[in-house]
């Protein structure tokens, strides 16, 4: 049977999140802001604008339009930065394993990403062709844990919400699989994604026999 896996990029296919976490700091910095690797935490799956608008309110301060959008701009600009020099080497353990057997055994395969640069990523990381279908940030109006990125990745693969597999390492995006009414997966601890279906600390501990199973469902 074809299934529909939808992936997560940022904490499941790469670890972006020690680039978001210094081009916010930097940020956050600058404005009297301080800014810890919990917080960063709490941004995870969380688009731009939010995460400017939670730190704003961690530090107590307010911006004016302009201001706010400026410091966006400059934030993704450090980003962009930092992530550069990403090559095949920041794949994440196991990820390509996994890809292939679900490739080899002709499935879906989706991106599911609150991220804007996601499909620069993918390319720098020569994944990018790997994907039948990629939803992200500049085709999304609703963030997770709504879950239209997902329903939207269902749809351009032509697979029920209900045949789709959902790999998330944010809480917001174990909801938003739930929410699709998709089997969820959450990549990290079981204490902070206990709503998820499953939970692995990362792709070495899932097996091809588990994905088998999956399909088989
Ligand atoms: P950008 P994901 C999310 O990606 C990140 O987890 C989150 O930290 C980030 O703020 C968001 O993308 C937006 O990213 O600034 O690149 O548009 O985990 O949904 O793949
Ligand atoms: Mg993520």
């Amino acid at each position: 049977m074809k299934k529909g896996f939808i992936f997560d990029l940022d904490g499941v296919i790469v670890d972006t999140a020690k680039y978001h976490f210094l081009a916010w700091k930097k940020l956050a910095n600058g404005l009297g802001i301080d800014f810890t690797s919990e917080q960063n935490e709490q941004l995870k799956g969380v688009s731009r604008v939010r995460s400017l608008e939670k730190i704003l309110s961690w530090g107590n301060k307010t911006l004016s339009p302009e201001e706010f959008s400026e410091l966006m701009a400059k934030k993704n600009d450090d980003y962009l930065s930092y992530i550069a020099q990403m090559d095949d080497s920041e794949i994440l353990p196991d990820v390509p394993k996994i890809l292939h057997y679900l490739i080899d055994n002709e499935q879906g395969i989706a991106l599911g990403s609150a991220s804007k640069n996601a499909r620069a990523i993918l390319e720098k990381v020569h994944l990018i062709e790997k994907f039948q279908a990629i939803v992200d940030g500049t085709n999304v109006s609703k963030a997770k844990p709504d879950p239209e990125v997902f329903l939207n990745a269902a749809t351009e693969l032509e697979i029920q919400p209900k045949d789709c597999v959902v790999f998330e390492d944010s809480v917001a995006g174990v909801q938003a699989a739930n929410a699709a009414n998709m089997i969820s997966i959450g990549i990290g601890s079981k204490e902070v994604l206990h709503e998820a279906d499953y939970v692995f600390n990362d792709f070495t501990e899932i097996s091809i026999e588990f994905i088998e199973d999956i399909i088989k469902k």
